[in-house]
């Protein structure tokens, strides 16, 4: 059995995506085939050259067109978070199964709408997930096991760090990252999302309550350059403001008791993309960075003092999750692979007739402590109760 799928979006996360479809059925055995049937944008030119260069049979100019079509059984939201709630709501009103990019919308309405929508298609079998791939990460989903193991004993402090550094120069232009309308949040929404719900995932529980600031260090920034027909030459269009954050560093309590403390930013120099999360427990802790993905670190506090200690495990084993599709032990996997373990996940899901996680309403989960954090942030950082989903 095959299934269509339909991709809106050619830019960053569209390319990771269409690499995962172009690879799932190469390297898991899958209980339906997916078609990279077609690709959608707006601009027809790139999104010709794009379905061309990232293996789909066909390009549209307009989203809309992917839901009439019989051959296109899945629609895959690989776009700004401005347009995820109109997009997953028609698509998944047409029947269409929906994958859409993190975060789930850039409001709580919004979410709650998607949420809605997505229960009401579960009615009928159709299904929807948020892409959160970093669960996806076999060392984060290994120590997940742990958790559910009880390997760690009861949870203390969940301490999670989301850096990078990629707009520390004020020269770089206002992108649609650094634009509220388009974006929703800055780092919080964009990366501090992928935090929460990772500590959220690993540990098995939910922030209860939450307390944060935010900060925009670079107020002001050059507006994207247009070319001048005459010289050939670019020049700027002027500044515009930055009308989200660059950093937001936030506590919080979770449902069961434990602390948690956090932080994503754009402005931690050097830091590339360094996705962090330590879990402490009463028996043992964990940690893993992102910037060595193949590696989890634990420390089994049941050992003498004399025996403990954090030790590396590299996840590559044929037993650890998702590793025996890939390479022999140590060869190691890449950011790409998170998504293609994010493919593989949805597509049984939905061949099983089940809800693939995390679902919509996860992903409202998520979107309701970015909303605590900024209520909390614009109130001098007093304590914010997270709304229940
Ligand atoms: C931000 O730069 C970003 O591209 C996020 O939007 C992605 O979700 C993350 O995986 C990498 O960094």
């Amino acid at each position: 059995m095959t299934l269509g799928v339909g991709l809106v979006g050619s830019a960053f996360m569209g390319r990771a995506h269409s690499q995962a479809w172009r690879s799932v059925a190469a390297f898991f055995d899958l209980p339906v085939t997916p078609v990279m049937a077609a690709i959608a944008g707006r601009d027809p030119v790139r999104t010709e050259a794009a379905a061309r260069r990232l293996g789909w049979a066909s390009s549209e100019t307009d989203w809309r067109r992917l839901l009439e079509r019989d051959d296109i059984h899945i629609i895959d939201i690989c776009t700004p978070g401005d347009s995820h709630a109109e997009i997953a709501i028609a698509a998944l009103d047409a029947g269409k199964h929906v994958i859409c990019e993190k975060p789930l919308a850039n409001t709580v309405e919004e979410a709650e709408a998607m949420a809605a929508a997505a229960a009401k298609a579960a009615q009928s079998g159709v299904r929807a997930m948020v892409a959160f791939n970093y669960r996806r990460v076999p060392a984060v989903a290994l120590a997940r096991r742990f958790v559910e193991q009880g390997r760690l004993g009861t949870i203390h402090h969940v301490r999670g760090q989301y850096l990078q550094d990629w707009i520390v120069d004020p020269a770089f232009p206002l992108v649609w990252r650094l634009q509220k309308d388009r974006a929703g949040s800055g780092a919080l929404g964009d990366i501090g999302a992928h935090i929460i719900d990772t500590a959220q995932f690993v540990v098995g529980d939910l922030l209860a309550g939450v307390s944060g600031m935010t900060e925009t260090f670079v107020k002001e920034r050059p507006l994207a350059e247009t070319s001048s027909g005459l010289t050939g030459g670019t020049t700027s269009a002027g500044t515009g403001p930055v009308t989200v954050d660059d950093a937001a560093l936030f506590t919080g309590r979770f449902r069961g008791g434990a602390l948690g403390s956090f932080e994503a930013t754009r402005f931690a120099s050097g830091r590339k993309n360094a996705l962090r999360l330590e879990v402490n427990g009463s028996d043992g802790s964990l940690f893993f960075d992102f910037e060595a993905m193949n590696d989890l670190w634990f420390h089994d506090h049941t050992l003498p003092a004399a025996e403990g200690g954090f030790r590396r495990i590299i996840v590559t084993e044929a037993d650890h999750p998702y590793a025996g599709a890939w390479w022999p032990p140590g060869h190691g996997l890449g950011y790409e692979h998170s998504f293609v373990h994010e493919v593989r996940d949805f597509l049984v899901a939905v061949a099983e007739g089940v809800d693939p996680p995390p679902s919509f309403a996860d992903g409202l989960a998520v979107q309701q402590v970015l909303a605590a954090v900024e209520a909390s942030a614009a109130s001098d950082s007093r304590y914010v109760t997270v709304r229940d989903r």
